[in-house]
């Protein structure tokens, strides 16, 4: 079993992912983020296709979990408790190319680093809209001429998903508790 931190991490990813804020995750936020990561960035047709692509692939593989279209949050934690108690090393390892996907899309200038405009955007896509916020969370990460490495986001990310430790600080976790 996960102990009472993590699940309660995974409870805040889950919400972070209701796009369209209506309470549930379903298909309509997958449509909602990509379509509105692909505008923000002002993609060019080839490349808004292959985002969009992406991106579905990702919210089917490590989001839906083979459901179609629909998952709640009960199932959701379900889920991830499952894999976790199943094999820690496993679930670690499927976190791990989780996010090194994710941000993979959102590093769209593929320079290996994270700007704070590639940043706001993302999440203003996934519908993090107070940017005095998502400013506050990228500059948690002490960004460096303004660029974060891309690793270090996320390795912030899989400590958010996977660690039990509630005695490390973690960026992301706070970041959402003070309502990003
Ligand atoms: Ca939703
Ligand atoms: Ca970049």
């Amino acid at each position: 079993m996960a102990n009472e931190f993590l699940v309660s991490k995974w409870k805040i990813w889950y919400k972070s992912l209701d796009v369209n804020h209506d309470g549930k995750i379903t298909f309509a936020d997958v449509e909602e983020s990509r379509s509105k990561f692909s505008e923000l960035h002002h993609l060019p047709e080839e490349q808004k296709k292959q985002v969009m692509k992406n991106l579905e692939q990702w919210w089917n593989e490590f989001i839906f979990r083979g459901k179609t279209g629909e998952i709640s949050e009960s199932e959701f934690i379900k889920m991830l408790s499952k894999e976790f108690s199943a094999d820690k090393a496993k679930f670690k390892k499927s976190m791990e190319k989780c996010f090194n996907i994710l941000f993979d899309v959102i590093d769209t200038n593929k320079d290996r680093s994270i700007s704070e405009d590639e940043f706001l955007i993302a999440f203003k896509a996934y519908g993090h809209e107070n940017v005095a916020l998502d400013t506050n969370f990228f500059k948690a990460y002490k960004p460096i001429d303004g660029l974060v490495p891309f690793k270090e986001i996320v390795n912030s990310w899989i400590e958010f998903a996977t660690s039990e430790d509630k005695t490390k600080p973690d960026i992301v976790k706070t970041a959402f508790e003070a309502g990003v």
